[in-house]
């Protein structure tokens, strides 16, 4: 029989709404819904392979341990118990470490490393237990995605509102004037700012009569739709940005406007930024020095105007300093928090506006890596690090890691080291629907269902959205008799790592839920003070502990229903009757409550920044030489794991080192040749394509290839392999602050293959 259903999309941070259509339990098609409140019916072609890459044949549909060295498929209970077996004993050598029975940490905490990989943003399970996990464990061995991508804004967020989530997003529908720094959202379709055809979006702007201003070493297409296109030397943003702050200065052009009230420190911004002239930084950037003036002038000119900074922005030596440029921009141009500049999202299940005030401020360093020293920031310990950290002897080393949804042999630094790394482990786990370069290394493998079997909801990309708004899908059909749901993977996980294996997953969620509302019910500017928890727990609906805890963040949320306070408010059950989701209205001002400084303020001169600032000066003057490494991303892929939908690979997605004709012509390279790419962590050969698309001197090659190592079961992935080009990267370049890996801007060299 054929239907219809929604479901949200879980492959981007677009999240837009698709309706699939099924024909028994079999996914026919997949389109994009017309009637979502936020997507409109925008799709893309990853979305519309949403039932190919649900049935794909090399999904894990049964739980794997390792016997005798090989990877056997198991019942889930023999599954979990050997995941006991092999982590508990670890864990207990380190005492007690119950979330329910808070103990002194000891030093370090137990050699059990968590690895969280991109898809956790992604899922409902992702969202919600791992911090639950972290709790428990309190593993200083902590090591996620961010590391290779956002961490620098959430430094920067960190140092400037006192709160590492609050990330202002470029009000994207309403502003006059976009300033796109190292982003491709024609490809990406935006990061760190949800917004469902950002395509789209970018017409209308154009529509308008907007102006849209793109910074890339590569003319993507993103830049080809842009009035200007400033084709910069990878890894110099930071300069090209000071010296825009110091013109804004320098021609009396700084004015916060509104919000000015609310910022301090705003001279000693205007002092760090004195010797960055544009002058002192055009040789380093490649830009004239009338140019980046006129950028300047063009920005504090327009109506309104929004700075944004992605990748090519966060993955590169000053990733902190260029992000917290980005706001500063914003904020001396009188684009900050207010319509057409940049905002902050109000998120549904996000915590309800607190009164104005000082806050707990932001803390950076708070412990350092056992082998570099690298500072933890947001508790997180650079994925760069992660290789020495198990490879290294001595006391404290990592032994054994529970990696959930993260590929990090491709996806992150030092990709070989880390493989052999793993392989050495004591004991590793793996959540993952796939036997990849990854999991592979693993002892035991816990595969979640397909995503038409999962529910979604946004809780990270609702904080980062264009639009406040909320949507929920439950699964599209049932689980496969046996597999249970992430949710209660990620559950039955942290009772094996308190040694509870067999006790109810349930109970994880009657615990996270009791927790919450002792705490609600303390807070007395909450809506549910001085009731009972027990009480407003059994008002909570849903059919899953999930739904339950879901329930409880939305009506605990600014826009809930405070069990029963606000009677028009939102609830689990209001928004199951709003299948195509509800909308919240365009983006308001929250500033000051949305501050957690110590002062209360906008910080704009942090400490930390002006140290880095320090640095950054003594390269005034200097001009990188040498060819340099950036990424790419294509429309059809995402990270490491969609070449293996048949659909998507193939064609212009292909792992191609692109040069430049003229260094194509120094270097002797041909078109559709071999070159050998050289870093100072190792070397790969790849087919060369010749394209003036990159600004010479770059060179470009994709993440997430290199599906050619044994054990693994990607069947179409590994027919058209790729490198990994995470093996040309030793991994010992940072971005300080965040413990961010350079990703863009590497030095690398490059000769022909004969
Ligand atoms: N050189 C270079 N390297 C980069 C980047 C770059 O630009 N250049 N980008 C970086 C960035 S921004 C990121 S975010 C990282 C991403 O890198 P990772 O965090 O490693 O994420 P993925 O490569 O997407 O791999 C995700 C894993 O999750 C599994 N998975 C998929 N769906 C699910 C699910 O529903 N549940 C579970 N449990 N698992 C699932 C997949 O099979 C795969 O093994 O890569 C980084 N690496
Ligand atoms: N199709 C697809 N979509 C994706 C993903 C994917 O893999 N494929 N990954 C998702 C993830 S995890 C993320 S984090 C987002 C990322 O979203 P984006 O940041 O929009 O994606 P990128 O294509 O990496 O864009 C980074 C751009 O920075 C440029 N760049 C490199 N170095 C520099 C530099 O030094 N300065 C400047 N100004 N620019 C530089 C690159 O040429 C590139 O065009 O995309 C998400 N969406
Ligand atoms: S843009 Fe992103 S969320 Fe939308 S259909 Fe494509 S992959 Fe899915
Ligand atoms: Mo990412």
């Amino acid at each position: 029989m054929t239907r219809t259903a929604l479901r949200i999309c879980p492959l981007c941070e677009a999240t837009c709404g698709l309706t699939v259509t099924l024909d028994d339990d079999r996914i026919t098609a997949a389109r994009g819904d017309r009637d979502d409140v936020f997507s409109r019916g925008f799709i893309c072609p990853k979305g519309a392979s949403f039932g190919e890459l649900d049935a794909d044949p090399d999904r894990l549909t049964r739980p794997l341990v390792r016997r005798d060295g090989r990877l056997a498929e198991v019942t889930w209970d023999e599954a979990f118990a050997a995941v006991q077996a092999g982590l508990r004993p670890l864990v207990e050598a380190h005492g007690p470490d119950s979330a329910t029975s808070p103990a002194p940490l000891a030093p370090g905490g137990p050699p059990v490393a968590v690895v969280l990989g991109n898809p956790n943003v992604h899922t409902v399970a992702g969202a919600l237990y791992p911090p639950v996990l972290l709790a428990g464990l309190r593993s200083r061995s902590v090591f996620t995605a961010s590391t290779v991508d956002q961490m620098p804004k959430h430094v920067s967020s960190g140092l400037l509102y006192g709160d590492p989530l609050a990330i202002p997003v470029p009000d994207l529908d309403r502003t006059d004037h976009l300033l796109v720094i190292g982003a491709n959202p024609m490809d990406s379709n935006g990061s760190l700012c949800t917004a469902p055809d950002f395509p789209g979006r970018i017409r209308a702007l154009r529509r308008r009569g907007g102006r849209l201003t793109v910074v890339d070493p590569r003319r993507t297409r993103t830049a080809r739709l842009a009035d200007e296109h400033l084709a910069i030397r990878p890894g110099t943003d930071a300069l090209l940005l000071f010296a825009m702050v110091q013109t804004l200065f320098e021609e009396g052009l700084a004015d916060p406007g509104e919000r000015a009230a609310h910022l301090s420190q705003v001279e000693d911004v205007r002092r760090l930024a004195a010797d960055f002239t544009p002058e002192a930084v055009a040789g380093a950037c490649d830009i004239p020095a009338e140019r980046i003036r006129r950028l300047a002038r063009d920005l504090a000119a327009a109506p309104s105007a929004a700075v944004y900074g992605r990748i090519g922005s966060t993955t590169v030596e000053f990733g902190t300093l260029t992000s917290w440029l980005v706001d500063v921009l914003a904020v001396l141009t009188g684009n900050f928090d207010r319509p057409g500049g940049i905002m902050f999202p109000l998120s549904a299940t996000g915590p309800a506006p607190r009164r104005p005030g000082p806050g707990r401020g932001f803390a950076l360093g708070r412990w350092h890596s056992r082998v570099s020293g690298h500072p933890e920031a947001k508790s997180e310990l650079p994925i760069a690090a992660l290789a020495e950290e198990i490879d290294t002897p001595g006391e404290g080393r990592v032994r054994a890691a529970v990696v959930i949804a993260a590929n990090p042999v491709l996806s992150a630094p030092d990709g070989d080291r880390l493989d052999t790394a793993l392989a050495s482990l004591d004991f590793m786990v793996s959540v993952d629907p796939y036997l990849n370069e990854t999991s592979r290394h693993a002892d035991v493998v816990l595969p979640p269902p397909p995503p038409s079997r999962s529910a979604h909801f946004d809780f990270a990309f609702n904080a980062l959205a264009v639009r406040n708004q909320v949507r929920y899908t439950r699964p599209v059909l049932p689980l496969a008799d046996g597999q249970p749901d992430e949710c209660e993977i990620h559950a039955r996980l942290i009772l094996c790592l308190g040694g509870q294996d067999g006790a109810d997953p349930a109970l994880i969620d009657a615990m996270v839920i009791d927790t919450a509302l002792g705490k609600a019910v303390a807070d007395p500017l909450s809506p549910v003070h001085g009731r009972q928890p027990a009480e407003l727990a059994r008002e909570l609906t849903g059919r899953n502990g999930a739904e339950r805890r879901l329930d409880m963040m939305l009506r605990l949320g600014p826009y809930g229903d405070g069990f029963g306070a606000a009677p028009e408010g939102l609830s689990l059950a209001r928004l199951l009757d709003h299948p195509h989701g509800i909308d919240l209205g365009p983006l308001a001002p929250r500033v000051p409550s949305v501050l957690r400084t110590r002062s209360g303020t906008v910080e704009m001169c942090p400490g930390p920044i002006a140290a880095e600032a320090d640095r950054l000066r003594g390269r005034l003057g200097t001009e990188p030489a040498g060819v340099l490494l950036v990424g790419r991303r294509h429309l059809r892929s995402n990270n490491s794991w969609l070449h293996n939908v048949p659909a998507l690979v193939g064609g212009s997605n292909r792992c191609t080192v692109q040069v430049h004709p003229d260094d194509a012509a120094r270097l002797d390279l041909t078109d559709g040749g071999l070159a050998r790419l050289k870093g100072d962590g190792g070397e790969v050969e790849v087919p060369v394509e010749i394209t003036d698309a990159v600004r010479p001197g770059v060179v470009s090659l994709p993440h997430g290839w290199g599906h050619d190592r044994p054990g693994t079961r990607l069947s179409v992935a590994g027919a058209d392999p790729g490198v990994n080009v995470n093996r040309l990267n030793a991994g010992r370049l940072l971005d300080p602050l965040s413990g961010t890996a350079v990703l863009n801007g590497l030095p690398v060299q490059l000769t022909p293959v004969r």
